[in-house]
């Protein structure tokens, strides 16, 4: 799991005939937006035109990311690499005539970017597969176990054909809620997988046989007590790419959605949605680049770190060096006052900010002599420190060691 706790950023694609309408993936037909044929009729408008694998790789480096998932299948059933299960992919039935997943793990891998590939369990195109819109069903599981096992096989002979194909660094399962694991037969897929690459990382949606969560979208209060986790989620409020959907998130909203995962032991997974011919909207391509930008500058902060202060030490995101020897402060380009942390009980050799390398004035308040509760450190921020979130670096003396009581007397 190393390389995925040091990775902190991931690039989420979700490609697909939802693209050439620009509506909601897969759901919008489950729940009854669009007629199932209608949807479906899309794959005719798919193009892939002026997909360029190298190209999209370049701009997940630039973004700072060290993986991508990218959709295989959605629960639409539609795959976008040469399937020999069934005739639903790209490759067979849509003008881009491709596989469309091969390329593009070859450009991450030239640029040693982690691959991962997301999977959707659940196949609504499927005839063996029981669910099919919201309000109906094919059959009932219990009522035909052949015909349930006729599409597991399916379903595990996909997997296996992403695993020896492509053999990605990480497995991103979706859809598993509408079967158990022993329905899913997950420990098998589990073990199919690790049999041919151990070290694959398995996200939690195979019904409890994953190696990490995932929350999704909703963004965690309280620290999650798990040891690895990523957010997905959204630049603005769809998966996949949507013509009407100009709802996105700022740059600097998404730096402090960041930091806040990483300065609480996650991961962010940022999604974007390319349009049928395989161009990225340039709002995403803007937001990827200017995140990179200010990654890039504060590297140091990001990738070697741990999860930072816990929460009521510091009013804001931060994370600490393995070593626990520095702590740093995210703090936002507005601020010009003040910074304090609470709790502190460890010696300050430096304080500066990351990148322009200026050093911080900071003093310790309310250190009472016979008392072992360690001081408030104040620190002074500069006017106008940045004008995206800077990061103040605090270097101590020893290792950090933290007082977390009541106060008291
Ligand atoms: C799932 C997918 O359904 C979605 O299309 C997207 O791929 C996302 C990353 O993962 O998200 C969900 C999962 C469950 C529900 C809705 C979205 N649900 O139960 O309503």
């Amino acid at each position: 799991m190393q390389w995925f706790a040091d990775a902190k950023l991931g690039i989420f694609i979700h490609w697909g005939i939802y693209s050439v309408n620009g509506i909601e993936e897969s759901w919008s037909f489950h729940n009854k937006k669009i007629s199932y044929e209608k949807y479906m009729k899309q794959i005719d408008g798919f193009t892939a035109n002026f997909y360029n694998a190298a190209s999209w790789a370049d701009l997940i480096k630039e973004s700072g990311a060290k993986y991508a998932v990218i959709t295989t299948k959605h629960h639409d059933g539609v795959a976008l690499y040469d399937t020999k299960q069934n005739d639903l992919s790209l490759v067979k039935k849509s003008l881009a005539k491709r596989d469309l997943i091969a390329p593009f793990v070859k450009e991450l891998r030239n640029r040693n970017i982690k691959v991962g590939t997301y999977f959707s369990l659940l196949d609504w195109s499927n005839k063996d597969y029981p669910e099919f819109l919201k309000d109906s069903v094919r059959y009932k599981l219990k009522s035909d176990t052949l015909r349930w096992q006729r599409f597991q096989r399916f379903c595990q002979n996909q997997i296996q054909e992403i695993s020896t194909q492509f053999n990605p660094d990480l497995f991103w399962f979706d859809g598993d809620w509408e079967h158990s694991a022993e329905e899913w037969q997950a420990e098998k897929i589990r073990k199919n997988i690790l049999v041919h690459n151990p070290n694959a990382i398995i996200n939690s949606r195979l019904q409890g046989y994953g190696d990490y969560e995932t929350p999704e979208q909703n963004f965690p209060v309280t620290r999650p007590d798990f040891k690895y986790w990523e957010l997905c989620m959204t630049t603005n409020n769809g998966w996949g790419y949507r013509f009407d959907d100009t709802d996105y998130k700022s740059v600097d909203e998404i730096i402090s959605i960041f930091t806040d995962c990483i300065g609480n032991g996650g991961n962010l997974l940022l999604d974007i949605g390319p349009k049928e011919d395989g161009t990225i909207p340039l709002q995403q391509q803007n937001i990827l680049k200017e995140l990179g930008k200010w990654i890039h500058q504060n590297e140091e902060a990001i990738y070697a770190t741990v999860a930072g202060l816990p929460l009521g030490h510091f009013y804001g995101a931060s994370t600490l060096s393995k070593d626990s020897s520095t702590i740093y402060l995210f703090v936002s380009g507005k601020n010009s006052g003040d910074i304090v942390i609470k709790g502190l009980d460890a010696k300050i050799k430096k304080v500066s900010v990351l990148g322009t390398n200026e050093i911080l004035k900071s003093k310790i308040v309310g250190k009472i002599s016979w008392s072992n509760v360690p001081g408030l450190v104040f620190i002074k921020m500069p006017e106008n420190a940045g004008q995206r979130m800077s990061v103040v670096k605090i270097e101590l003396a020893r290792k950090l060691k933290l007082y977390h009581g009541k106060g008291g007397y």
